[in-house]
Order: C-alpha cells, then sequence, then structure tokens
C-alpha cells in the first residue's frame, strides 16, 4: 500500500478477504508498530500513513469473521463496543480535550483497504464535513 498513490487506489486493489491481514503481523510483534494502547482484547497503533497530527487505529486482537462492519453478528456486539470505549480511552490519553474523529471505512465504496475490523481516530485538526 506504501508504493500506491493514493489510498484511495490501495482499497480500491485490496480483495476483501478472512484471510490473515498484515495487522495480525502487528499484534504478533512481527512487525514494528508505534502501540499506544494494548490490553487482552483490542490493541491501539498509529497509523503508517497519518491524515491527521494523531492518527490511531484500534483493532480487536481475534478477528472472529469480522473483516468489516458489514460482516457484524450479534455475537460481535461486546467487542464493537469494546474498539469504541477503547478510542475514547486514547483520545483522553492523546489529550483530545477539543474533539475527535471516529472512522470505520467498510468495503471498497468506502475505501476500506485492510480487511481486519479497524476504528480510525482522528484528532488535532479542524475535522471537515463532508468527509472526503
Ligand atoms: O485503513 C487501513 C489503514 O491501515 C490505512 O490508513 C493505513 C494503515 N496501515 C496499513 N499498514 C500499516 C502498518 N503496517 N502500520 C500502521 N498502519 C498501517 P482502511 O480503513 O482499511 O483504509
Amino acid at each position: 500500500a506504501v508504493a500506491m498513490a493514493s489510498e484511495k487506489e490501495a482499497a480500491l486493489a485490496a480483495v476483501p478477504s478472512d484471510s490473515p491481514t498484515i495487522f495480525d503481523k502487528i499484534i504478533n510483534k512481527e512487525i514494528p508498530s508505534t502501540i499506544v494502547y494494548e490490553d487482552d482484547k483490542v490493541l491501539a497503533f498509529r497509523d503508517i500513513s497519518p491524515q491527521a497530527p494523531t492518527h490511531i487505529l484500534i483493532i480487536p486482537k481475534v478477528k472472529d469473521g469480522l473483516t468489516g462492519l458489514s460482516k457484524a453478528e450479534e455475537r460481535h456486539c461486546d467487542i464493537l463496543g469494546r474498539l469504541l470505549y477503547t478510542a475514547k480511552l486514547v483520545a483522553k490519553q492523546e489529550g483530545l480535550e477539543d474533539g475527535f474523529r471516529i472512522v470505520i471505512n467498510d468495503g471498497p465504496s468506502g475505501c476500506q483497504s485492510v480487511y481486519h475490523i479497524h476504528v480510525h481516530l482522528l484528532g488535532g485538526r479542524q475535522m471537515n464535513w463532508p468527509p472526503g
């Protein structure tokens, strides 16, 4: 994805599947990342291509079929809540008192490039609406 011209191109080139992704390698510490929060269920680390002064990804350690939000089943409700609660904790840890943005990209049209569900936490600048 790094060599690609844009995140959109990376997203359109990504093949949706339930196979392991680069995020499993981050969880297993097989490739380096800047981890800002970790517990037994979730991991939060800095996005390699930051779109704001603070740009962190929050992911479940066990994907359990949750490649994206569109694959959510009722059994995922606990982990989905945990991801958002962790985003709040990390926002506080990052000092984002004035506000922040949460994003979940889903599928090609949603610009998803990694098929392991993740919550983007963006902050440290004024966000705009509508998003791109
Ligand atoms: O977001 C996927 C995000 O994952 C995108 O913003 C880049 C980020 N990414 C990809 N590889 C890495 C590594 N190795 N470290 C940190 N961040 C990474 P999406 O919503 O799927 O477009």
